[in-house]
């Protein structure tokens, strides 16, 4: 039986995607003998609350000075963190001086904002070519892991931080208690972490199975982030629900008994004991809907390939590695993947290694279908697609279900 990695209870996990590589694993065909597979299983502890991965991937082998996730590829999330830091700014900025550190900054999306307005900022980044993308834009980033360590470093020779900020981070990092610690010593006594990451709530309602995979070792409820942060002296102050990345949550976190704890906090646990996020039965529901929905897409796409159909998956996610590599697709049903991140084009996809093409390859001879495997930004993917839909061409969704459009 595994630990927990927050409470060190011992669960039970209750589903394995089974033999899985790493999501952001993009490949040529000569690195196909030595690809890295781990067993993608996913458990609930009971004690603590917390859900995760009961495999971990060295955080070294995911996040490195070749990672292919560029944070700015899309331009609904550049707004969202613009607005994210206009927020950060008009309230949790009150000293003279002030000083912002992000953990995770990518290639500078939400720091630019601080930049542009000559804030004191730090973004922390342990992949060093989107650190470097960063540092190009003018940003102060160090390309680090964040730990104590670190967190003693900055101190030392920069001050303390007014407000700490991780986007799409904290749920990549095993050891949070490591981050706890490092945030009292960074963060000043009156001072504000902020982050968020996938709501568990959502990714249980809407069988949203593929934000499960290597770089995501947790999956959040206000529940278990209150239980990790009050081993440290922290206390979560406030929820904000984010309509990004298919439903994410803002925690908004404080020393203890330093600020005024919003009802937003005792309202979003009554919602998860409503959930049921803290039993059992929720999880084995959530394992009989994924199965479901695997089953499905994949009727789908076979009864497609049989009618001669043509279909292209769009967007090579992360996440689709999950899905692609679970439902066992292969390029006989979808033949290849757009994407706009240079660094994955001309490569195979992890595992199924499913070719990754540029977008002019999508528009040059559009297929009959594609798989939207970039769901979570299907509001500014369909909005800049019309002509695919004009000429006839139809979408395949799989989240909350699968769906044609
Ligand atoms: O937590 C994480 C999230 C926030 O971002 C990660 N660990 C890594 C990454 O996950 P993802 O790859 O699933 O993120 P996205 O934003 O859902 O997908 C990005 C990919 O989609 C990129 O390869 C670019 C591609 N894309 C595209 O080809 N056309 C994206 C958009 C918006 C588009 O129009």
């Amino acid at each position: 039986m595994p630990k927990c990695l927050i409470c060190e209870d011992q669960y039970q996990p209750f589903m394995s995607f089974g033999r899985m590589p790493l999501a952001n694993g993009f490949l040529t065909a000569e690195q196909f003998a030595d690809e890295y597979f781990y067993e993608l299983k996913i458990g609930f502890c009971p004690a603590c609350k917390m859900v995760q991965l009961a495999e971990l991937v060295d955080p070294e082998k995911m996040f490195h000075a070749n990672y292919p996730f560029y944070s700015s590829t899309s331009t609904r999330m550049a707004a969202h963190f613009g607005e994210f830091a206009e927020l950060v700014m008009a309230k949790y900025l009150n000293s003279s001086d002030p000083f912002v550190v992000e953990m995770g900054s990518n290639d500078g999306i939400m720091l630019q904002h601080f930049a542009g307005r000559q804030i004191r900022h730090l973004g922390v980044e342990p992949s060093g070519n989107v650190a470097q993308r960063a540092v190009e834009k003018g940003i102060q980033t160090i390309c680090r892991f964040f730990d104590q360590e670190l967190a003693r470093d900055i101190v030392a020779e920069q001050g303390q931080a007014d407000v700490l900020l991780g986007a799409n981070v904290m749920c990549h990092i095993p050891d949070l208690h490591s981050v706890a610690a490092a945030v009292r010593i960074l963060l000043k006594p009156g001072g504000f972490l902020l982050f968020e990451d996938p709501y568990l709530g959502d990714t249980i309602e809407k069988t949203a199975y593929d934000q499960i995979y290597d770089e995501h070792a947790f999956y959040f409820s206000v529940s278990s982030v209150s239980y990790l942060f009050e081993q440290h002296g922290l206390e979560v102050i406030d929820v904000l629900a984010q309509p990004v990345h298919g439903g994410s949550m803002r925690y908004v976190i404080a020393p203890r008994g330093t600020a005024k704890v919003s009802e937003r906090v005792l309202a979003l646990r009554a919602r998860e004991e409503e959930l049921g996020v803290h039993k059992a039965e929720t999880y084995e529901r959530f394992r009989c809907s994924v199965e479901r929905s695997r089953d499905e897409l994949v009727r789908l796409l076979r009864a497609l390939k049989e009618e001669g159909k043509r279909v292209v998956g769009y967007a090579a996610t992360s996440k689709s590695t999950t899905v692609i590599n679970y439902c066992g697709l292969t390029s006989e049903l979808v033949e290849f993947i757009s994407d706009t991140t240079p660094a994955k084009q001309g490569k195979f996809t992890p595992g199924a290694h499913i070719p990754v093409k540029p977008h002019k390859e999508f528009t040059a001879n559009y297929p009959d279908y594609a798989l939207l495997f970039g769901w979570n930004h299907a509001e500014e993917i369909m909005g800049k697609e019309q002509e695919f839909k004009a000429n006839g061409g139809k979408w395949i969704v799989y989240v909350p279900g699968v769906q044609v459009i």
